[in-house]
């Protein structure tokens, strides 16, 4: 082992890091000339004049994203098309010689006016492969590029994240781009501090496919190497629900497991995002209207994903009018019903806890039932097999069980299990590795007072801040 446990444990988030990570749900949103199309990549030679969405309306994105419980929305700013929805001074590929209001539009503005006015944070994706743009394939570029970012970290208020993805075609000219990562970063870095940069960058990891398919154990503490732009640029290129089906060995890898990390030296806090669409393609295409994923799909990607040390970017493509389609809309209404419904009244609050050990009286055991994610339970430095029981106030049924580590500390448990009591002896719930931000465990429904958990391995010492118990609406009655 190159580190050491207790090194290990101490790689933490940056503030950054840790403010995304509690957005946990929010929307993609692919708009551009696509929608016109009906292309999933434009050539680059589409006319602006067919931008022309007749009933836009920012708010019905923002509702809807808010009836599924989203805290966020990243837009599509520019595709690979390069045709911007912005008026950008650089360029004439933009909204500014679309037929739509009247050529005086502004899509990022009124999307990030509707964001701030509903609560949402509000993201950009800036695609660096440009297939219009004649300076792709030069270092004109790339200055091109940051006069973007500028624009849009400037004039739009705060933004939480600038999304990279991976995709590195021929340009117009039939040259590739060499991207200039590091200035890019520097640019975000000077103008929106707080945003994350995912994907191709620093902050966020890609989860490594677009199917929606998630780790087990799902790892914030990896090696560096992992960042590498290059790397995730090859990985990403053509990927599909088929093409990771043939790569399911390297969803399988366990990325910060001590067996993957044994020989690195350089371990970085790098947590995964996991991106997908409501329905096959990222852009609206009526043909896929009545292919929009099931609740119950949805559910198990959210479970997963947010319930699994991941976030959750869900892709909601808009039509042609300009609107979030009703069958996508009123999916999303039902999912937010029922992720309310099952996450509203906590079983275990008002319980009592007892810990086999703890580390002194500011980290006992009841930390895990007070509601306050900066408190925590921890067990004495050094410790890495602990057990904490709940006492619920009375007997229940319950059939979810949400955990939180203090990821401020670390990323430290490597396996627990749940047990609960039944007719007089402890009889085993749920068995999982990670726990990480969120650990949504999920079986079905049983009735106990007490509850018990036990954290089988864990690095230097393991923390929770949460132990949360809930029924969900459907094991009602
Ligand atoms: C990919 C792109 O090629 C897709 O069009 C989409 O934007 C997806 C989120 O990222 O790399």
């Amino acid at each position: 082992m190159s580190v050491s446990i207790q090194s290990l444990a101490q790689v933490v988030p940056s503030p950054r890091q840790l403010a995304w990570q509690e957005l946990e749900f929010y929307s993609f949103i692919h708009f551009g000339v696509n929608t016109f199309t009906d292309k999933e990549w434009g050539l680059g030679d589409e006319s602006p004049a067919i931008f022309d969405p007749t009933a836009f309306d920012a708010k019905q994105w923002v509702d809807v994203c808010k009836s599924a419980g989203m805290k966020g929305l990243i837009l599509t700013c520019k595709h690979h098309d390069g045709f911007c929805l912005w008026p950008s001074s650089f360029t004439e590929h933009s909204v500014k010689n679309s037929p739509w209001r009247g050529g005086n539009g502004d899509m990022v503005k009124e999307v990030a006016d509707a964001c701030r006015e509903g609560g949402l944070s509000f993201g950009v994706y800036l695609s660096p492969w440009d297939r219009h743009d004649g300076r792709y394939g030069s270092s004109l570029y790339n200055d091109y590029f940051k006069d973007q970012l500028r624009e849009l970290l400037t004039g739009y208020g705060d933004v939480f994240c600038v999304w990279f993805d991976g995709a590195c075609g021929e340009g117009p000219n039939g040259m590739k781009q060499v991207y200039d990562w590091d200035g890019y970063y520097e640019v975000i870095r000077e103008l929106q501090p707080g945003a994350v940069i995912s994907v191709c960058g620093p902050d966020v990891r890609w989860c490594g496919n677009e199917a929606g398919h998630t780790r087990d154990s799902e790892w914030s503490v990896v090696p560096k190497e992992l960042q590498d732009c290059e790397k995730i640029q090859e990985e990403s290129q053509h990927v599909d629900d088929g093409e990771f089906a043939k790569r399911s060995n390297s969803r399988d890898e366990n990325l910060g497991s001590r067996d993957a990390i044994k020989d690195k030296t350089d371990l970085v806090w790098y947590p995964a995002e996991v991106n997908t669409s409501i329905r096959p393609g990222w852009f609206y295409h009526a043909a896929e209207d009545d292919q929009v994923r099931s609740l119950e799909k949805l559910l198990d990607i959210y479970y997963k994903s947010v319930g699994g040390n991941s976030t959750f970017l869900l892709n909601l493509p808009p039509d042609k009018r300009g609107l979030i389609h009703e069958n996508d809309a009123r999916r999303m209404a039902e999912l937010g019903d029922r992720l309310r419904a099952t996450f509203n009244d906590n079983l275990a609050s008002g319980g009592h806890a007892e810990a086999t050990e703890s580390l002194d009286e500011q980290h006992a055991a009841d930390r895990v039932l007070d509601g306050d994610k900066n408190t925590y339970w921890c067990p004495k430095e050094g410790t890495e097999t602990a057990g904490i029981e709940i006492e619920l106030q009375e007997e229940s049924v319950f059939d979810t069980i949400v955990l939180k580590e203090h990821v401020v500390s670390g990323q430290r448990i490597e396996r627990l299990y749940v047990e609960y009591w039944t007719d007089g002896s402890w009889s085993k719930l749920y068995e999982c590795t990670v726990v990480g931000y969120k650990r949504i465990c999920s079986f079905p429904p049983v009735k106990a007072k007490r509850v018990r958990l036990t954290i089988a391995e864990s690095r230097w010492c393991p923390t929770l801040s949460a132990v949360e118990l809930y029924l969900s609406p459907q094991n009602i009655g």
